[in-house]
């Protein structure tokens, strides 16, 4: 007998998390929301990154929409905020299904489905397929225990289901449903967009679940439909694509194929990629070179050969002067994270991190620090004993890797958070320099721009979570000139730290670019942000 077919309608909800961490579109939600649509079903992304979150702003979709689900993301560092949404969903409409997915609820999955009993499904992994089965159950009979590789609430008790049968085919995905994304918000926060050419990861590093989420066997993408999905992505004007798998060079053929690919097409576009210091040669970095890309980024992690060694990194310090001197041969800007607190961390490992960062800042290298945030699924964390850490806190709001949650027995939290905070506190008093060089005249034009649009970002971002542009309402009509000028006397009192004249100048240029739209009606003009949004 042929099933019938019964569309059902979903929310996909991504939480909020800091802007500090230079978001990009929800790409995992975006994947999901391909899979949602091509099966037939109705779907809504609210993304509470670049949108104010209210409960009443939420029951307001809720209301209108009656979904079925609503299914929301998390990393650790924003799961507290994802569950307060799953909480607020049941108090508006308790018969919605809420679903919880990636890589935090994968790993955290039963402890979450006890500390919310708010939560009805965990998905483990990979959601496209999952979440579709959900989807038809939802609308029909809500059962939930032939769908593989979910823990589901069942009375008192929490069911897992079998595991599903293995990763999914990368080629049969449809590609990420980016229409429905806040794409103008983050563009003209000036953030990167991201997109990935393969799934997969056979290295083990002990602070990192990328493995275990998408499998050691790696999965490629076709180079024809990569670049279709470049094309796409190219045409909604970023500054920045960045591909996020950090095996896109480990596979010289893959790689090269889809610079070729783009070469042929005379894509004219600037793009970044995450990669290892180990899996790059010179061939593969000019031929990135050619396509267009501007920078790659590789994970350090430490100087030191031993904890290198013991976080199954894989790599070697030669190995990082190596791939940082090929870049430079290739014309590609090299940047290199690290990560403080590994195991093994003394005063003396972290000092040889420090001064191997300078000697890499002399090779034209940026770097930055994170402190190691143990999160569920990672080796450090499941055998931390062994590993000589202790993890000093169990609040997931502290996971965000920028302040030491670990210590080792020869580095504490102090020592660790000084180096950070030390680290910040150059980078604003530079920040300070530049914008007194920028007063009196003296700063360059690299220097200007990166003040003007980090201020642009900040400035625009406030007004968006604050809903200025509503607030103020409809203003005077008069020309466009004299316009922006009001507009900006408005908005002045929102916005931190905003000079007149320097709010004006981003306010015009976003009036130029048509990010900021005048609608005249009978009550005067109201702002809106661009045209094309729909979300609110
Ligand atoms: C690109 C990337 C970034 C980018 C862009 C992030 C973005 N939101 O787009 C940048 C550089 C900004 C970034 C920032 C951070 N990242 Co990051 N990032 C990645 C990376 C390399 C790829 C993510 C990706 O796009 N994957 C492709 C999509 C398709 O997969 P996905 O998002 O996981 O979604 C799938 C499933 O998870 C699942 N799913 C996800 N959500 C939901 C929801 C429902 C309802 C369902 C059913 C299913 C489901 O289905 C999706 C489709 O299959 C991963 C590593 C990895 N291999 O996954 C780390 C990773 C996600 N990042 C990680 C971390 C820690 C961070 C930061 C906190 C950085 C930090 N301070 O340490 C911030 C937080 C930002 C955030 N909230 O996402 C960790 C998360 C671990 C954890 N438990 O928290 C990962 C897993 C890497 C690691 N270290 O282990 N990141
Ligand atoms: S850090 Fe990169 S190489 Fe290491 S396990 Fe994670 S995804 Fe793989």
């Amino acid at each position: 007998m042929k099933p019938s077919h019964h569309p059902g309608t979903v929310i996909l909800v991504n939480p909020w998390y800091p802007i500090g961490e230079t978001p990009s579109p929800p790409l995992g939600l975006a994947y999901l929301a391909a899979s949602l649509e091509e099966a037939g079903h109705r779907v809504v992304v609210l993304d509470y990154v670049v949108y104010p979150y209210s409960i009443d702003r939420l029951k307001a979709w809720i209301d209108r929409l009656a979904p079925d689900i609503v299914g929301v993301t998390a990393v650790t560092m924003n799961v507290n905020k994802a569950l307060q949404v799953v909480r607020d969903v049941k108090a508006i409409a308790p018969q919605t299904v809420t679903v919880m997915g990636g890589p935090h609820a994968t790993f955290a999955a039963e402890e979450t489905l006890r500390d919310c009993p708010e939560l009805d499904i965990v998905v483990l992994g990979e959601g496209e397929d999952t979440i579709v089965r959900l989807a038809q159950s939802a609308a029909t009979s809500r059962s939930w225990d032939d769908i593989p590789g979910i823990l589901y609430r069942h009375d008192e008790r929490i069911v897992r289901t079998r595991p599903k049968d293995g990763f999914l085919d990368v080629n049969r995905l449809p590609q990420p449903a980016r229409h429905l994304l806040a794409l103008d918000r983050y563009r003209m926060l000036h953030m990167p967009i991201t997109m990935t050419t393969s799934r997969g990861c056979p290295f083990q590093c002990i602070f990192c679940v990328g493995r275990k989420m998408v499998g050691a066997k790696v999965r490629y993408r076709s180079p024809q439909s990569v670049v279709d999905e470049m094309e796409t992505v190219a045409g909604y004007g970023f500054h920045q694509i960045n591909i996020a798998d950090d095996l896109f060079t480990a596979n010289e053929t893959h790689c090269i194929a889809i610079c070729e690919e783009m070469r042929k097409r005379r894509l004219d576009i600037r793009w970044t990629s995450f990669a290892r210091v180990d899996t790059v040669s010179l061939k593969v970095l000019k031929a990135m070179k050619e396509a267009g890309c501007t920078a790659v980024s590789f994970g350090m992690e430490s100087a030191n050969a031993n904890i290198l060694k013991t976080c199954r990194k894989g790599i070697t310090k030669q190995q990082i002067v190596e791939a940082v001197r090929m870049c430079s041969e290739a014309d590609i800007q090299a940047h290199g994270s690290f990560i403080l607190g590994l195991p093994g961390e003394t005063p003396e490992t972290i000092a040889e991190t420090l001064a191997f960062g300078e000697e890499l800042k002399a090779m034209g290298v940026s770097f930055g620090f994170h402190l190691l945030a143990p999160f569920p699924g990672t080796r450090v964390r499941e055998e931390r004993e062994a590993y000589g850490i202790r993890i000093l806190s169990d609040n997931w709001d502290d996971y965000h890797a920028n302040r030491a949650i670990v210590e080792t027995d020869w580095a504490d939290r102090h020592m660790m958070n000084a180096i950070v905070e030390e680290w910040e506190n150059a980078f604003n008093a530079e920040l300070g320099r530049i914008s007194d060089r920028m007063n009196s005249g003296e700063a360059t034009d690299g220097e200007r721009a990166l003040l003007t649009n980090l201020e642009r970002t900040v400035w625009l971002y406030e007004m968006m979570m604050a809903d200025v542009l509503e607030t103020i309402g409809a203003l005077p009509e008069e020309p466009i000139e004299t316009a922006v000028q009001t507009l900006t006397e408005r908005v002045l009192p929102f916005v931190r730290n905003a000079t007149s004249p320097k709010l004006q100048a981003v306010l015009q240029t976003a009036v130029q670019k048509k990010d900021l739209v005048p609608i005249r009606q009978e009550d005067g003009i109201h702002w809106v942000w661009a045209k094309k949004e729909t979300l609110s």
